[in-house]
């Protein structure tokens, strides 16, 4: 079995990479030149028609067809919990998984990266994160897991690509970031960006 995941410097590749990480899942990383264009010619363009990264390619003789692969990374961290992560054993709880990671890529995304949206959404979701990670327990359950993952890497991205944005009215959002931010599996994804 073999595990490999393409993505390209500062790219949502670290997401994944994160996942992996932290959950010890052995993967071979393959990095594009997004800069020259790789992503968007073949062979890249085989596994996402699309040209965008992460991408996550499965090779394993029990698969059918002996192959996975998959694009977005909403989709692929999913993938990961449930067949490498010990997560979503039930539907209650793939869906409970599946809320967070939509949550973060479509809704939480959106609120960061669409500046129209900001200004309206940014501090009514971060009111309730706020309240929500108060404690500094996981999304779901009593482990970090897959949701952690999806939500955390966002917040996480706030000091760095809106360092001037004031967080201080949402103490345990800091809060969250700092301890992102200290987990040696997220620095070794974050290191390798
Ligand atoms: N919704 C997609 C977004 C993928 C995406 O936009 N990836 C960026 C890098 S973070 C990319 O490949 N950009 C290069 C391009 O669009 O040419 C996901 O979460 O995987």
């Amino acid at each position: 079995m073999t595990l490999t995941l393409y993505g390209g410097a500062r790219s949502r590749a670290s997401m994944p990479r994160w996942y992996m990480e932290e959950k010890g899942i052995a993967y071979a990383w393959h990095q594009l030149d997004l800069e020259a264009g790789e992503h968007r010619c073949e062979p890249f363009t085989r596994i996402n028609p699309f040209g965008k990264v992460p991408a996550l390619v499965e090779e394993d003789p029990g698969l059918p067809g002996g192959r996975v692969q998959l694009f977005e990374s909403g989709a692929i961290l999913l993938y990961l919990a449930e067949r490498h992560g010990g997560e979503c054993r039930t539907a209650a709880e793939r869906a409970l998984a599946q809320q967070w990671v939509l949550f973060a890529n479509a809704t939480l995304a959106t609120a960061l990266f669409v500046p129209s949206n900001r200004e309206r959404e940014f501090p009514r979701l971060m009111t309730v994160l706020d309240g929500l990670l108060a404690g500094g327990h996981p999304l779901i359950g009593s482990d970090w897991g897959v949701a952690d993952c999806a939500v955390n890497a966002y917040l996480a991205y706030l000091p760095i690509f809106f360092p001037q944005i004031d967080l201080s009215p949402y103490p345990n959002v800091q809060a969250t970031i700092a301890a992102t931010q200290q987990r040696p599996a997220y620095q070794q994804a974050m290191g390798q960006r």
